[in-house]
């Protein structure tokens, strides 16, 4: 039979905040049984260190570029997003008999063709823009800005509706039940993608989740409660399943889609201080960096009758492996598709070594590789806007994990040769987004064919 699919992603959630990676202030019940019964990643990566790239790779299999996002999405009314020509999982799923169905932060584009009913998604319900506010859904980026108002954003299949005063995160749990209820009715498998836009500021939450840790300083408490309200979400989901007699044979995946932000707006007071509210653990770096602190994301898979229980793999992946591990979980191969991605499920069924010989990610001025236990960063930022730490920087992950020394000096010649592999690779994809896409913009979607 074929198993259902679910992907959790949160957003802007550090690689050290959930219990089972190691957060001891709050916990994550929910989202670590998941690991326990299943497959923990400790070196899972986003493709990206900001949303709309990591969100377009998960769900194209492809690196960024390759599906037509590099960078952050405008959230007005008419911004491109994700190119009606490039097939996502929802496409490939629901070609294979699926109901799919979305729950959640879009981030991929508002205009025509950029939605998620373009994209294979049956039936969705969420926001399109990067962030909202909690409780009444409207995006308030930009504003100050000549020309830009503040605009509602919440949708039901491509009509907009209210739901003044509800916290989002609870909604989405409320529509992810309606929708494998849904599936149930129609007698098919499911494919439900949930994406959370918890932690990503706005900092809101019910005041019943703030209050369950009040001993933590206001910026960690917050991050604490909307991750509670995640993982509360969570847990009613599989509990769902259970219901249902649907959990043995659901593969579920969970990760986030970029590193903690350390953006002065999570504050909400005027300040202008860094926010740390969210860790990266021991990891350098955060959101925009592609030090570890922004790509390297907690990466679980959990499926009963497949996936053995309890594993934690130190094995490389990233989120575009999703697209081709859930198609081969159902029959097909990923040769139907133009993937960058690679299928890891004998990894986690198998004990089998990674398929990927190199990972690589770019984001402005940064490139980055990852062969084995060696990454090299390329004009590596710490913090976004301020000036490269180091133009060439290798670290041994193994004895490194927060890329604290440079090696280059005591690896010259790894060092030339990984800095080549990164260098081809990014002309590789200046090249492909030159003649494929042109973004006169600079920031925001594509035009293709200009
Ligand atoms: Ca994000």
């Amino acid at each position: 039979m074929q198993p259902n699919f679910i992907i959790f992603l949160t957003d802007d959630q550090g690689y050290g905040d959930l219990s089972c990676m190691g957060a001891t202030d709050f916990k994550t019940p929910h989202l670590d049984r998941m690991a326990a019964e299943g497959a923990r990643f400790t070196d899972w990566y986003s493709n990206s260190p900001v949303c709309s790239p990591s969100r377009a790779a998960l769900l194209t299999g492809r690196y960024p570029c390759h599906a037509g996002v590099r960078s952050i999405l405008s959230g007005h009314r008419t911004a491109t997003g994700l190119p009606p020509s490039v097939p996502s999982l929802a496409t490939a799923l629901q070609e294979r008999g699926y109901y799919t169905a979305m729950s959640g932060k879009w981030h991929l584009g508002l205009a025509e063709g950029s939605r998620p009913e373009h994209h294979g998604f049956d039936d969705w319900f969420g926001f399109m823009a990067g962030c909202i506010d909690f409780f009444s859904h409207i995006f308030y980026w930009g504003l100050g800005q000549p020309g830009i108002d503040q605009t509602h954003d919440l949708w039901e299949n491509g009509e907009e509706i209210y739901r003044n005063g509800e916290y989002f995160t609870e909604l989405i749990t409320e529509y992810a039940i309606r929708y494998i209820r849904k599936s149930v009715e129609l007698g098919k498998p499911f494919f439900l993608y949930v994406p959370y836009n918890a932690p990503h500021y706005p900092m809101h939450a019910p005041q019943k989740y703030v209050d369950r840790f009040p001993n933590l300083p206001w910026d960690r408490q917050i991050m604490a409660a909307m991750l509670s309200a995640v993982d509360d979400s969570v847990g009613e989901i599989f509990a769902e399943l259970e219901r249902l007699g649907l959990a043995e044979n659901t593969f579920s995946y969970f990760q986030s889609d970029n590193g903690p932000s350390r953006e002065t707006r999570n504050w909400l007071d005027g300040t202008q201080d860094p926010y740390y509210g969210g860790t990266a653990g021991k990891l350098k770096g955060h959101k925009f960096s592609l030090y570890e602190g922004g790509i390297r994301s907690p990466g679980i898979m959990n499926w009963p009758q497949q996936i053995p229980a309890g594993q934690v793999i130190n094995e490389i992946g990233a989120a575009m492996d999703v697209f081709p591990t859930f198609l081969a979980a159902a029959g097909g191969t990923r040769s139907e598709y133009e993937l960058d991605g690679l299928d890891v499920l004998p990894m986690v069924t198998n004990g089998e070594s990674t398929p990927h010989r190199e990972i690589y990610w770019e984001m402005g001025k940064q490139t980055a590789v990852r062969r084995d236990n060696w990454k090299l960063v390329l004009n590596g930022q710490l913090v976004e806007g301020a000036p490269p730490e180091d133009d060439v920087h290798l670290a041994n992950l193994d004895t490194d994990m927060g890329e604290t020394q440079n090696l280059k000096d005591e690896h010259p010649q790894l060092t030339t040769e990984l800095t080549e592999v990164a260098q081809t690779w990014r002309e590789g994809i200046e090249t492909h987004w030159e003649t494929e896409w042109v973004n006169p913009n600079g920031t925001t979607g594509y035009i293709k064919g200009r």
